[in-house]
Parts: structure tokens; sequence; C-alpha cells
């Protein structure tokens, strides 16, 4: 059987990025990847609208001067094809591909003690070992599509935003019924309602989405941000959720909007309601989600949580589809904030509907089409866009094996226990990338995955140096990680009692209720991650 020291298992930019890490490092590795390329999140989310809400020059790798020098982001904020696009550049520029074996589910993963090695096996056929197994599987890759009643009886086309297809899908002259409306419904549902002949919009909850900067790159800009990378990359660590927040030079500055550089007050106690709507009306809702305390302090949110339902109810028209669309029960900050581009103007056009499941819950769905309530309604096309089975998901569906033959689906039967989220006590030798417990989700992703796939490799290179043959955590310094992680989230919005998020994993039926990124942020995070290297790895058995 053919022998690695490691296996990443995924191609997205984790993957991509520890394969080319690893390999510099001296070490045999294999990567396996379920798609037909390179690209994860980006690879699969095809659906139309999907773009990314972090600014383009930011979601990007810090690892080479090349790369970025040579790159050119055509948006301040990318759409899915350009960042697809960089992917693969990325591949093609560090010749990745060669070590990427793709079209291969791993079905196992199995930790073989008397050899100390991992065992993987791809569409349940053993394929390889390795003493180092790297799981760069995604935080929100398994995509959850509802058990509907009758779902399989629709005689339709079915599709899953997390899973569009890579051919085009022609929805002209179509009657599409879209389900869901987080982060992928609300960037899909003006697209979809322009390309199909009827879009019928099936909503459980109401969403907080707030515009999208939508900014061609200019080219003094994209040069300004070539000029000052380093800076920008430094900026980055010192960052809570590792984005810069860059300020161009005052000749850059003059050209772009005046409204960025209006200086704004930190809380919004401190302000009267008429200079807020003034602000709204100037700036845009996104103004209301600069305030600290809206996140903090449940007066504040409530006031912005007012005035952005005020600011929905002016942009649509019919007052029934507003109320609907006015979300109730929940508040700001505590799900993962959308941002859109023209949700609220679509629902005014005719050929949208609007169906609230609060009103009229969905009873089964038919060969022809969803009935909610007493009435069917006929569709061509039904699009989950349902979200995903997020952060643990992927890990679990791998069949992990830990030693004596524990599985990580018993380890982690009342939620997810790991140690920084980057290793499991009871599985040496094994790296989880972005893993529960780690800031993740609540961090520019790329920052995120540089820091782990940096950390993992520094400290293969010291087992290896010093001849040492595995490591893994203590359970007592899991159990104080995972305590501190549910400390600093309490009395935030997002783990407030009305909160239903899948950070909670509150969309998965019969998952554990566990806040599970690290809400510190990146910096205390990552100086925690340093002090822990400096003391000798304090918390794990090295051996
Ligand atoms: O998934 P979601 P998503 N019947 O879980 C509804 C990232 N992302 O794919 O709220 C009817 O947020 C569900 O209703 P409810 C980002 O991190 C980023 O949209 O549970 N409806 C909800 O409306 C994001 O947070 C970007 O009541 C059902 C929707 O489906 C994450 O991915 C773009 C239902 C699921 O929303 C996930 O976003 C896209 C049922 N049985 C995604 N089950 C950007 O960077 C679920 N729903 C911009």
């Amino acid at each position: 059987m053919e022998k690695f020291d490691l296996v990443i298992v995924g191609a997205g930019f984790a993957g991509m990025y520890g394969l080319h890490k690893f390999r510099e490092k001296g070490l045999r590795v294999r990567v396996f990847e379920a798609g037909t390329d390179v690209g994860g999140t980006w690879y699969w989310n095809r659906y139309p609208g999907a773009r990314c809400d972090v600014p383009s020059i930011e979601y990007s790798f810090g690892f080479s001067d090349e790369l970025e020098q040579e790159w050119d982001w055509p948006e301040v904020f990318s759409a899915q094809p350009d960042i697809l696009k960089y992917a693969n550049h990325v591949a093609d520029r560090f010749g990745l591909r060669e070590d990427i074996e793709f079209n291969s589910r791993v079905t196992e993963v199995r930790f073989v003690e008397e050899e100390g090695l991992w065992e993987i096996a791809i569409d349940q056929e053993t394929r390889c070992r390795a003493k180092y197994c790297v799981m760069a599987t995604g935080c929100l890759s398994v995509p959850n599509t509802p058990s509907l009643e009758g779902a399989d009886s629709f005689e339709g086309q079915v599709l899953h935003t997390g899973r569009w297809p890579k051919e085009a899908v022609d929805l002209s002259k179509k009657q599409v019924g879209v389900i869901g409306t987080g982060s992928s419904g609300v960037q899909a549902i003006p697209e979809l309602a322009k390309q199909s002949e009827h879009l019928f919009v099936y909503q459980r909850s109401a969403v907080y989405t707030v515009p999208a900067n939508r900014k061609a790159m200019r080219e003094e800009v994209q040069a300004e941000f070539r000029k000052n990378y380093r800076q920008i990359r430094e900026l980055q660590q010192l960052n809570f959720g590792g984005v810069s927040n860059f300020r161009l030079t005052e000749s850059v500055k003059r050209a772009v909007s005046k409204e960025k550089q209006t200086a704004r007050p930190s809380k919004i106690l401190e302000l009267n309601e008429e200079t807020l709507k003034q602000m709204i009306k100037e700036q845009g809702l996104g103004v209301l989600l600069s305030f600290t305390d809206v996140y903090s302090d449940m007066r504040a949110n409530e006031i912005a949580n007012q005035l952005f339902r005020e600011e929905i109810s002016s942009i649509v028209k019919k007052e029934a589809v507003a109320s609907s669309l006015l979300p109730k029960d929940y508040g700001l900050g505590c799900k993962r904030q959308v941002l859109d581009r023209d949700y609220y103007e679509t629902f005014n056009r005719s050929d949208v509907t609007l169906i609230d499941l609060e009103k009229t819950p969905i009873e089964r769905i038919s060969p022809k089409g969803i009935v909610t309530g007493d009435s069917e309604q006929s569709l061509d096309v039904i699009i989950y866009a349902t979200g995903f089975d997020a952060m643990t998901g992927a890990l679990l569906k791998s069949n992990i094996i830990g030693r004596q033959g524990k599985t990580l689906k018993e380890k982690w039967q009342f939620g997810p226990e790991a140690y920084l989220g980057l290793q499991i006590a009871g599985f040496p030798n094994l790296f989880t990338v972005t893993g529960p417990g780690s800031p993740s989700v609540l961090c520019n992703m790329l920052v995120a995955i540089e820091q782990h796939i940096d950390w993992i490799a520094d400290c293969i290179g010291y087992l290896d140096a010093n001849g040492f043959s595995s490591i893994e955590p203590t359970c007592a310094a899991e159990q104080d990680w995972i305590a501190h992680v549910n400390q600093v989230a309490e009395g935030t919005m997002y783990t407030a009692p009305s909160c239903n998020s899948w950070y909670l994993g509150a969309n998965i039926p019969g998952k554990p209720r566990i806040f599970m990124p690290y809400v510190g942020g990146f910096p205390q995070y990552k100086s925690r991650c340093d002090a822990i290297v400096k003391n000798h790895y304090e918390g794990f058995v090295i051996s």
C-alpha cells in the first residue's frame, strides 16, 4: 500500500495552501478531493449571485509576494467565478494538481495504532497510509436538505445552492420555487427572479440583510493595495475578524466615496433617532452594523432592529409582504450577517411571490410542486437554499476512527470536543483546519486557514526535527479550551436565548446545541496558539 508523510482531505483553499506548504517542508503529500477540481466552497457554490462579502484583496493568500503582485481583482467584492479563477490560477502556478486526486471522496480515516499511521479509504476502498492526516474539509461543505414529506416524488428539477451544477441551468419560462432565505437564498433570489418566469420564495424566518458594496476595482486603488500588501497582511493579524480595514492614502482616498471618510461614533445609544435615520439615508442600512453596542446591549440591539424594520417597510411596496419580510423573533447579530444586492426591491416585482411559512408551513412536496396550507403551487424547479451541516458535518461524514477504534461520532455525540480547533484527544497526528473552537467562520477564512496551516507545518517540523512520533491534546486541555470558548460567547447576541443559528447547530434536527466557533477574536486566538508552542506545546502530549 502506498505510504505518504501526510494526507490532506479536501482541495479548497485550506487543502491547496496545505499542499504547497507541506511540500515546501519536504513532506511527501497526497490530497484527496471529492470534486473534479480545486476551489472547495467556490467550486460547489456556483448558484447565480454567489459572491464573497470580504474584500477580494483581503480574501486572498498572503504567503506569496509574486502571487499578490500578479493577480488582478475585477471587483472590490468578488463574484464566485472570479474567486474560482483565482483558485485555478493558484493551482496552476504552484503545480498543485499533480499531487491531488480528484473525484475521490474519502469514506474512512482510520488510525492503525500498531503502526502509528492513518489509513485512508476512498469510496470504501483502502487507498494509502500516512503519518499525518490534515482534514481540510471546510466549515460549510455538507449541504443540508431538510427531509420534507414527499420530496422524492417531485417530478421537476431539484437543485441545492451548495451543489449547483457546472452546466448552465436554464430557468427561463420556468416556475421556480426557492426554499430558504439565509446568505445563499438572499444572494440567489434577485438573480433567480431575473432568470425565471415566476419565482416563489418560501421563507421560514425573515432575515436581516444589508446592501453589499458593489464597486468595480479601480486601477489606482488596486495599485495602492499592491504597494501596501505587507502592511495589509500585518493589519489583518491584528484585527478581530482578520480584515485589515486598510486605509488608502490621501490621493486615492479623495477618489473613493466620501461616506467612507465620515467618522462614526461607536455606540448607537449615543445618538438620537433623527441622527440615526439621517445616517441610514446617507450611508445605507449597513451603518447599523458598525455600532459595537448593537451586539452586546439588548436596548441598543432593539433600536437597531426597529430602524431596520422601518427601512424595509419603506422599500417594499405591498404592506403584507413587507410585514412578512421583517425579522421579529431574534435580533441583529444573532445569525451570520447577510449582505444582498436588491433583495427587498425584488419583492416589488410582479413575477415574485413570497410565501410566509410562519403563516402557512410546507405540508409536503407533491409530484407537481409544493403544498402549503391547503394550496398546491405547481413548479418546474425546486431550489433548496437550506444551508449546511456546519463546522462538524464534513468531519463526521469522513468516518474518522481514532485510538482503540473510537469513532469521532462517538466522541462528539454531545458536541464537538477539540483543542484550539486544531486537534482532538484520541486522534494523534490528525489535524483539523479551522475546526470547531477556532475563529474559523467568524474570521476572514483565508487568514484563519494560513494561520492554521502554518501552525501545523511548524508543529510537524518540530516533531520530525526532534525525533518525536506523535502529538495529541490531553483531555484536560481540551475541556479547558471548550470552557473558554463557551465563556467568551456568553452574553453576546450569538448565544441570546432567542437565537437559533447554524453557529449553534440549531439548523440540523438532533444536533447538539453548542456555540462552535471561537468568538474571542483572531489576534487573541493566535497569540494563545503561539504561547502554547513557546510553552513546549502546552496541553499536548508529545511522544
Ligand atoms: O444557509 P443558512 P445559507 N423549511 O443556514 C431555511 C455562508 N455563506 O446557505 O432560518 C424551510 O444561513 C432557513 O430557515 P430558518 C455564510 O456563512 C456566505 O444561506 O432556519 N426553510 C434559512 O432561511 C452563511 O451564514 C456567503 O428558519 C428552511 C435557510 O434555509 C452560511 O454560508 C454566501 C428549512 C438556510 O440559511 C450558510 O448560508 C452564502 C425547512 N425545512 C453563504 N430548513 C457570502 O459570503 C432550512 N430552511 C456572502
